[in-house]
């Protein structure tokens, strides 16, 4: 039993440190997606973060900064974030801890040496060594059958990678309109272009393939501020005569990440979207309609997590996970990490990385880790001061739970 505040601390840290995550939400792509596997240096630095960050400083057209090649733009955003400013938002903080968890030496002029360094290094030894150094055991994909690019590795060359699961993400579907009925009888489903029952029959087909093609862990959406449910709406019908079916039959959740505002900013691209509050009314309503179902949320605004909180204490068939993207912060991380605890105890995954760039792993795993452990640390002290017996063990079990076990209970229970 561990009797000390220090020893106390140690284990934690010790336990949280060794365990190896499943990382539920990523953009990273198996070997067999090729150049869709973002790596390297310039991938880090012109990460759409750092290029939103970079154009508060840059006064040049937007255009212009799109027509430079990557390493010019790297150069730039380099300039601006590292060499001009001290690079202490978490963003900047982050490239800097790949880096130097790399074993390079870290300084204002090293970009043209980090180059170096990857430049002849293969994608394959170089998986191996940030999953090993990031304590990452496998990721959840992000997988779009509407990106031409990605749809033709499914077709034609996929080869799985057990450490690549695969989530079936439908923005497109649910967010594009009737439109998108269009481009699924291009590819031979019984739709018409209005919502009957011969189209939700056409669309379930669809997602019921793609689903076995991937064997997709998941279904997923990003989600606007405005999403309602209940609600006369394309998007809403076809999640109650579609979405919905599909994952009952095959036991999937359907993970829904509510908030964001999609390009406020066109000219920024990628780095144009913003962020608004959103209507947890929706998530219990779904929680509670279709008590068969599973639902993983996250949801985008800081304002939205403690009546998210709420709500999975109220429904067992909903699964809080992440510090979504503008929440990714150390300041939020802590204080949303600390009202799960407080309000969910055990039950909930309260990090994924989001990672868009390869060596992201080890940044995002490594300040969220740290995180964690001093919120966990607290949590057993807190219950330390009762007389509550801790032992490693216990710790372990929990740790265990948060950092990827949770998430694979709740993909394989039956409700
Ligand atoms: O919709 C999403 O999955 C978001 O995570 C977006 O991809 C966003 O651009 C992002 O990368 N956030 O971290
Ligand atoms: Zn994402």
């Amino acid at each position: 039993m561990i009797k000390s505040d220090v020893m106390l601390r140690k284990t934690v840290e010790k336990v949280v440190d060794e365990v190896k995550v499943t990382d539920v939400h990523t953009h990273l792509y198996a070997p067999c997606f090729g150049d869709l596997l973002l790596w390297g240096v310039d991938e880090l630095v012109t990460y759409h973060y750092l290029i939103a960050e970079a154009f508060r400083w840059l006064d040049i057209p937007y255009e212009e900064f799109w027509e430079l090649d990557k390493e010019a733009q790297s150069d730039l955003i380099w300039q601006k974030l590292f060499t001009e400013n001290s690079p202490y938002s978490e963003a900047c903080r982050g490239v800097l801890t790949v880096l130097n968890r790399l074993g390079l030496d870290i300084k204002k002029d090293g970009l043209p040496e980090y180059r170096d360094f990857f430049k002849n290094r293969t994608i394959h030894e170089y998986i191996d060594i940030v999953f090993d150094m990031a304590g990452v055991k496998e990721v959840v994909m992000t997988n779009d059958p509407f990106d031409d690019v990605e749809r033709e590795v499914w077709l034609k060359s996929y080869e799985k990678d057990e450490r690549f699961k695969a989530a079936l993400r439908i923005d497109p579907l649910l967010n594009g309109g009737i439109d998108i009925l269009h481009q699924l009888r291009s590819w031979g489903y019984d739709v018409e272009d209005q919502l009957n029952e011969k189209t939700y029959s056409g669309v379930r087909r669809f997602l019921s393939e793609w689903v076995e093609r991937m064997d997709a862990v998941y279904m997923a959406v990003s989600l606007p501020p405005t999403f309602d449910f209940p609600e006369d709406s394309m998007r809403a019908k076809l999640i109650e005569n579609c979405v919905l079916p599909v994952c009952r039959e095959y036991n999937i959740p359907f993970a829904m990440m509510i908030g964001v505002k999609k390009l406020t900013n066109p000219d920024l691209k990628l780095a144009g979207d913003s962020v608004g509050k959103s209507n947890i009314d929706a998530v219990e309503y779904l929680c509670a309609n279709f008590p068969h179902n599973k639902f993983m949320v996250t949801m985008l605004a800081k304002e939205n997590q403690h009546e998210l909180c709420v709500a999975a204490r109220k429904f067992r068939n909903l699964l809080v996970f992440g510090c979504w993207w503008f929440l990714n912060n150390p300041s939020l991380i802590d204080e949303i990490t600390r009202m799960r605890f407080e309000l969910l105890g055990v039950s909930v995954v309260p990090q994924h990385s989001d990672a868009r760039v390869l060596d992201q792993l080890i940044y995002k795993w490594d300040h969220s880790r740290k995180i964690i452990a001093h919120v966990l640390y607290d949590k057993y002290k807190d219950l330390m001061d009762t007389g509550w017996p801790i032992t490693e063990e216990d710790i372990v079990r929990d740790v265990e739970k948060l950092m990827g076990a949770n998430f694979w209970e709740f993909i394989e229970k039956e409700l």
